[in-house]
């Protein structure tokens, strides 16, 4: 039973750590603070689910655990799987002759919604062996009968701590995450990201499934930002965003590639469809002046189409021919598509 706790403590350490130092190698990265780490204290009152053979010591856990838990104790194990994923401890009772109590821990591990959750097993006296399992199996620690009603709150509350700690790292990579993939002005994507999904456009499992790439060009924004001022041009990036991101499906990516630059990737386009999605946004951006500072800007754009030469051409040479394109779409007088 010691070595079993002492195995299970490490894989957790792991777990823990290895979440940390993503967590601060993404912070650094986008210059953040460990703030949320700092946040971790909280007094919310957790849920705890519990699967107790009988009723009765059901009744009698959970009076005991009054002031320390919220307590919902079921007596079957199909009524804990249904709702284990809103707890946040999951209480097994190891002496559930009826039903496989070990099976159940692992069930609970294998599934999605519970691989992380805090399991504390309830043991018969004297029966060490039993608890070393579950934990092998994935507890996270045990309590031996006769229970002490201060031990149990106190492995309860170690527990509870362990998650609150472990998702407020996956809250901050989260949120570090998405802020190192999100262009701050227009609120798209931005170039890191594209080029991470045109990766694996190229090495996915669709990577047979053609797709095509629009790059865009504001037509003479330089006069706009020397005429109107930069948060003027900085409005009409906005603005030329939020009509991009209308014009496109929910399955193409729309991001800001850089400056005043945009790109659409349209997964499982040909020519002719991105073509098409091309001279939409175009008319998007041309048959209604931008509402900028009080005035009225006419703005146009020109885009770049290239569709993918099948799954072996390097995303560069892609990006190249649609630059090229777009190049072309300007020599031949702008507000228009380039092949
Ligand atoms: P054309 O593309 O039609 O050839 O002319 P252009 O005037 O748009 O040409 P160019 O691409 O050389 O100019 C782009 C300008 O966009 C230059 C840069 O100062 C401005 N710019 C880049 N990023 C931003 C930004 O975030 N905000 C603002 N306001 N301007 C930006
Ligand atoms: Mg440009
Ligand atoms: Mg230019
Ligand atoms: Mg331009």
């Amino acid at each position: 039973a010691l070595m079993s706790r002492v195995r299970s403590l490490t894989r957790l350490k792991r777990i823990t750590d290895e979440l940390r130092s993503r967590a601060e190698t993404a912070m650094q990265l986008v210059g953040g603070e460990m703030e949320m780490l700092r946040q971790l204290a909280t007094t919310a009152k957790s849920r705890t689910l519990a699967y107790i053979e009988t009723e009765a010591e059901g009744r009698s856990i959970a009076r005991r655990l009054r002031t320390e838990t919220e307590l919902t104790v079921v007596t079957e194990p199909a009524a804990l799987l249904q709702s284990a994923g809103g707890a946040d401890v999951i209480m097994i009772d190891l002496a559930a002759e009826r039903n496989d109590p070990l099976r159940l821990i692992s069930q609970l591990r294998s599934a999605e919604a519970t691989r992380l959750l805090p399991i504390l097993a309830l043991a018969e006296a004297g029966d060490e062996a039993r608890a070393a399992r579950a934990l092998e199996l994935g507890a996270n620690d045990y309590v031996s009968r006769p229970i002490d009603r201060n031990e149990l709150a106190a492995r309860l509350r170690t527990q509870l701590r362990r998650k609150r700690y472990d998702e407020g790292l996956r809250r901050s990579l989260q949120q570090t995450i998405e802020l190192a993939v999100t262009d701050p002005l227009t609120g798209l994507h931005n170039r890191r990201f594209l080029d991470i999904h045109l990766a694996r456009t190229a090495g996915g499992a669709d990577g047979t499934s053609g797709f095509a790439l629009a790059l865009f060009d504001i037509d003479h924004f330089k006069r706009i930002n020397d005429g109107f001022g930069h948060d003027a041009g900085d409005a009409v990036l906005k603005e030329f965003g939020r009509r991009l991101k209308t014009a496109i499906r929910a399955s193409d990516l729309a991001c800001r590639f850089g400056g005043e630059e945009f790109a659409v990737l349209m997964p499982g386009a040909d020519a002719e469809t991105a073509a098409s999605v091309a001279e939409r946004i175009r008319q998007a951006v041309c048959e209604a002046p931008f509402p900028i500072s009080g005035d009225h800007l006419a703005v146009t754009v020109s885009a770049g189409v290239a569709v993918a030469a099948g799954v072996a051409e390097p995303r560069q040479a892609l990006l190249k021919r649609a630059d090229a394109a777009l190049y072309e779409a300007k020599r031949g007088g702008r507000n228009r598509i380039g092949m």
